[in-house]
């Protein structure tokens, strides 16, 4: 049996979500985050040793990185869906989107919550303004134009195909949903990028979603 080792309010959601997909059976176990550090509890790192989301377990094995997770339940519980056909150039694209996901898309992402972080976290009232000042010159020096190319790119990637890797709806849709849902959570992603506001429309209509939505909990996109 998969056993998803659930972070509430993170990553872990997107698995939750191929599972459904797949149609196969799978248990929970909650974990939750500190609410003040936000970090994962200790006890996952009885999991892994880096004690990050998502991680599963499917009998004596364990899988982490949301990537290499997707992958694996593809190959092995996919049956040939959602993975475009060995050889195609679909099925680079699909090996692509999996990748830049978490490899690209999610760096300016994450630069720019923490820089948000520092801006608002408690310190002494005399570093404040500096520290404000050094966060607000970071995003607007480097993160937010990162974050702007990356958006802009996708938008007219997402003009070439109706899903990433193709016309398809496959597992990099699903693996692409986080660094988008967090972009329009938390980093200006609006209806001026019309083709990725569809995109998430359409996935958040998929019964699929829901249906992880429902056994996983709603969840607030943090990190
Ligand atoms: N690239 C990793 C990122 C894993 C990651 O950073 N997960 C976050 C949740 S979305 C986490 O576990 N945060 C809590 C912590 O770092 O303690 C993946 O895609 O699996």
């Amino acid at each position: 049996m998969i056993v998803v080792h659930h972070l509430n309010n993170s990553r872990s959601q997107r698995v939750l979500w191929l599972l459904e997909e797949l149609g196969i059976e799978y248990e929970i176990k909650r974990y939750q985050r500190n609410p003040k550090t936000m970090l994962a509890p200790a006890s996952l790192r009885e999991v892994h040793p880096l004690g990050k989301s998502p991680v599963i377990t499917d009998g004596a094995l364990t899988v982490a990185e949301s990537g290499a997770i997707v992958e694996y339940l593809v190959e092995h519980y996919g049956g040939g869906r959602f993975v475009p056909p060995p050889g195609t150039p679909e099925r680079l694209r699909y090996t692509y989107w999996l990748h830049y996901a978490e490899g690209s898309a999610m760096t300016p992402l994450l630069l720019k919550l923490v820089f948000d972080r520092i801006a608002k976290g408690p310190m002494p009232f005399f570093a404040r303004p500096v520290a404000r000042a050094i966060a607000r010159r970071a995003k607007s020096a480097f993160i937010e134009p990162q974050i702007a190319q990356h958006l802009d790119y996708l938008e007219a990637e997402l003009g070439k195909s109706t899903w990433f890797a193709g016309n398809e709806f496959t597992a990099a849709d699903i693996q692409m949903s986080f660094p988008l849902e967090a972009a329009a959570a938390r980093a200006g992603l609006d209806k001026s990028r019309p083709k990725l506001m569809n995109f998430l429309e359409r996935i958040h209509a998929r019964p699929a979603y829901r249906r992880a939505l429902e056994r996983g909990g709603a969840y607030e996109l943090l990190s």
